[in-house]
Parts: structure tokens; C-alpha cells; sequence
């Protein structure tokens, strides 16, 4: 399916937890969503905008290949996909003031840990091996990272890791699994990216109306 060219189409999480917040923004922005919950796309009645509900992980790879002109993602998620490529054709528009969330070494409870040379030549499990691994650079330390796709915290527990790296939000899930944070990976929210492309001219109008009408919902939201 080719997208339609004369429209703009916006990518954002179909269910998750940025998918409320984000339809709530449009929806303050002045944009009528039609209806349909459970629907793949949905069409703005007043603009000649699309939207595309997508997993979150494919809304840097659906920006950055011209797909979609727009798409709301956690930077966490944006900065990954970041990491493993060579050009990178998105730009962040506005951070969004929701989503918020901090990426995050932990350790079991009780681990005496010194700073970053505490994790030389352990094992850390994370769902963002490219962050985590850059991190371990930065910070001058060898350390072997785990890719898991899900129930990172519980790596320590059945052997694959001594250590993680995961989004923290209330800290509850870490303390539930008798771990701690112990460092600061990254600081995340959601934003607002763009293609990093010229538009054609009247896309390029649409394209700055609703940037400015979102630029007013953040401003009202303070
Ligand atoms: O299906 P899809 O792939 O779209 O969704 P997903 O399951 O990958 O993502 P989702 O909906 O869980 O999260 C979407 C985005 O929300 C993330 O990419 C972050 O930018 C942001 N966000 C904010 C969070 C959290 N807070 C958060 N707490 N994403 C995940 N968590 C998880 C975390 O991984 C851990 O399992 O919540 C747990 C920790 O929460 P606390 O409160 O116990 O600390
Ligand atoms: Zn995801």
C-alpha cells in the first residue's frame, strides 16, 4: 500500500501506554479523529491527515522511510533506532511533557555498587542493547549485553544477567523483583518527530498549522 501523497499522515502508538496521551493531543489540537478504536488508520475529518496505529518500535522505521510525516514516540525508543543507523532522517519537534521515564541500571537489593566500574565484565540484560552499550563506553566499561524483548527484571532471577537495564517509572516493578536502581542511563518522554524532508508546499502549510496548534496545547498545558 502506497500512502496517499496529498495527506498527512501521522504515526502513533495503537495501544500502549503513550496511545491515550497522544490522541488526547491531536484532539486539543483541534483535530476530529473518526471514530474506530481498534482500526490500523483513522482519518481527520477537518485536515487531510491520516493516522497510522502502529507498536511503538515502528514509528522511528515509519518516520525515517517517508512513510509517515509525523509520529509521537518515547525517546528512548527513537534513540535506539538512532544508534543502528548510519543517516538518520527525523528531527524531534517538540517534547511532549508525558511518558516520562528514566532508563536505569539495577542491581539486586544489597549490592554494594561503586559507579559504572562496579558492572566490568558482568552480564546486563536490557531491551536497549545500543543505548546500554554506548552508555558502557561513555562510562570506560566492558560489560556484556543481553538482549531480551520482555520480562527484563527477571534476568537476575533465572541466571541470564546479574544486572538490567529498564524503564523506571514508580520503581515499583524493580522493588517487586528485589532489585534497585543503581545508575542513569537516559531520561526519556514522548515527542513529536518529524521526516527530515522537504514537503511539498501546501503539506509544508499543513505541516505548520497543527505544529503550531500543538505548540498552543503544550503552552496551555504549562
Ligand atoms: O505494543 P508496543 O510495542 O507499542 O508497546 P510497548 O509494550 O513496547 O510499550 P509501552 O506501551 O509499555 O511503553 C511505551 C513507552 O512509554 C515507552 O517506550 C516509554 O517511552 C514510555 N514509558 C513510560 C514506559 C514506562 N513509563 C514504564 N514504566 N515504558 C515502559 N515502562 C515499563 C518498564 O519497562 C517496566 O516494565 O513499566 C515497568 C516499570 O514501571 P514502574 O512504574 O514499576 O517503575
Ligand atoms: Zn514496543
Amino acid at each position: 500500500m502506497f500512502a496517499d501523497r496529498d495527506r498527512l499522515h501521522i504515526a502513533l502508538q495503537k495501544s500502549g501506554r503513550l496511545s491515550d496521551r497522544s490522541r488526547d493531543l491531536l484532539s486539543r489540537a483541534g483535530l476530529r479523529i473518526q471514530d474506530g478504536k481498534n482500526r490500523l488508520t483513522a482519518r481527520v475529518e477537518n485536515f487531510p491527515i491520516d493516522l497510522m496505529f502502529v507498536r511503538d518500535d515502528d514509528i522511528p522505521t515509519l518516520v525515517n522511510d517517508g512513510v509517515c510525516e509525523f509520529g509521537v514516540v518515547g525517546e528512548n525508543v527513537l534513540r535506539e533506532f538512532e544508534l543502528g543507523r548510519e543517516t538518520m532522517r527525523i528531527e524531534t519537534v517538540a517534547k511532549l511533557g508525558f511518558g516520562s521515564c528514566t532508563l536505569k541500571i539495577a542491581a539486586p537489593i544489597g549490592f554494594d555498587y561503586a559507579g559504572a566500574q562496579s558492572l566490568a565484565g558482568q552480564r546486563i540484560a536490557t531491551s536497549y542493547p545500543r543505548i546500554t552499550t554506548q552508555w558502557l563506553a561513555d562510562q570506560g566499561v566492558e560489560a556484556e549485553v543481553v538482549e531480551m524483548n520482555g520480562a527484563v527484571e527477571l534476568a537476575p532471577k533465572l541466571g541470564i544477567a546479574g544486572f538490567i537495564c529498564d524503564l523506571v517509572s514508580t520503581g515499583q516493578t524493580l522493588e517487586a523483583n528485589n532489585l534497585a536502581a543503581v545508575d542513569l542511563v537516559m531520561e526519556s518522554e514522548a515527542v513529536l518527530v518529524r521526516a527530515k524532508r522537504e514537503f511539498p508546499a501546501e503539506m509544508e502549510e499543513l505541516s505548520e498549522n497543527i505544529l503550531t496548534r500543538i505548540d498552543g496545547v503544550l503552552a496551555s498545558a504549562g
